[in-house]
C-alpha cells in the first residue's frame, strides 16, 4: 500500500480519539479541545476532468496560503482509494514544501462516513457540487446528498439556488440528517470547480488559463467559507 508513515501515524491518533470519544462521550461528536476540521474532496478532478498535476499544485498552494489564517484549524483531502492519484500527487508536494502535517493530511475513505468508519472527526465537509446544488449525478456529490437524506436539499435550497464556477456556499445541515448525528457534521460547504469535461455544463475545452483561476477561486472560496463557519 502507498502509505507513508507520517500519515500511518496521523491515522493511528485519529483512532485514538476516535476511541476515547466513543468512551468518554457517546452520542456526542464534538467536544470543546477539537480542532475545527474541514474534510474536502479535490473538485473537478474526477467527472470534470480536470488535470491532476496541476490540480495538485493548486491544492497545494490554497492549502498553504490558509494553514496560516486558520489558527489551529485543521484541513483534510479525502479520497475513495489508496490508489487515488490525487491523494499521492498532494502527499509527495506538500511533504516538499514541508506543510505542517497535523494541520493538513490526507485521508482515505468515504467522505460520508469519516468518523463511523475512519474514527476522523470533522465537523465540516465539502462537495464538489454541481451548477444547479442539486443531488444525484454520481461522484461525491451524490453520495454526499443520499447520506445527508432530503435536509441537506431543504438547507441548501434556502441559502442559493446555483452557483457560478469557482464559487462556494456553506449550508448549516439540520440536526435530523444522519450526516449531523451520526458523523457529527454541522455544515457542508458546495463548492463549483471548473469543468473540462465535453458531457457536462460550462466545459472549458482545455482552457487551462482560465481553468487554473477558477479551480484556485474554488479553493479561496471553499477556506474562506470555512473560516467564516469556525470563526
Ligand atoms: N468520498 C470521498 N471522495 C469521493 C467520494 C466519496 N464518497 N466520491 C467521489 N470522491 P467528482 P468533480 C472523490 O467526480 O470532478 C458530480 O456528478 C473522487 O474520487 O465527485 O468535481 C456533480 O454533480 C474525486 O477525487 O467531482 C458534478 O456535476 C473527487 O471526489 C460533477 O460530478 C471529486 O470527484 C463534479 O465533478
Amino acid at each position: 500500500e502507498n502509505v507513508t508513515p507520517s500519515t500511518q501515524s496521523a491515522a493511528k491518533e485519529e483512532l485514538k480519539e476516535g476511541e476515547d470519544l466513543a468512551v468518554h462521550s457517546a452520542g456526542s461528536h464534538v467536544s470543546s479541545n477539537d480542532a475545527p476540521t474541514l474534510a474536502f474532496p479535490s473538485i473537478s478532478t474526477s467527472d470534470f476532468q480536470f488535470n491532476h498535476e496541476k490540480a495538485s499544485d493548486i491544492i497545494v498552494d490554497k492549502v498553504q496560503e490558509f494553514l496560516n489564517k486558520l489558527g489551529n484549524a485543521r484541513l483534510v483531502l479525502v479520497d475513495l482509494s489508496h490508489g487515488s492519484k490525487i491523494l499521492s500527487l498532494v502527499k509527495e508536494k506538500a511533504a516538499q514544501k514541508h506543510i505542517n502535517s497535523k494541520k493538513f493530511f490526507t485521508h482515505v475513505g468515504d467522505i460520508t462516513r469519516l468518523y463511523s468508519e475512519g474514527g476522523l472527526r470533522c465537523n465540516v465537509i465539502a462537495n464538489a457540487a454541481n451548477w444547479r446544488l442539486k443531488p444525484g449525478g454520481g461522484g461525491v456529490n451524490a453520495a454526499i446528498f443520499k447520506a445527508a437524506g432530503p435536509a441537506l436539499e431543504v438547507a441548501t435550497k434556502e441559502q442559493a439556488q446555483m452557483l457560478h464556477p469557482g464559487n462556494a456556499v456553506a449550508v448549516p445541515l439540520p440536526s435530523t440528517s444522519p450526516l449531523f448525528s451520526r458523523e457529527g457534521i454541522t455544515h457542508v460547504i458546495h463548492v463549483l470547480g471548473p469543468n473540462m469535461n465535453p458531457q457536462r455544463p460550462n466545459c472549458l475545452h482545455n482552457d487551462y488559463i482560465t481553468g487554473c483561476e477558477v479551480l484556485r477561486n474554488a479553493y479561496t472560496s471553499l477556506f474562506q467559507e470555512f473560516a467564516s463557519v469556525v470563526k
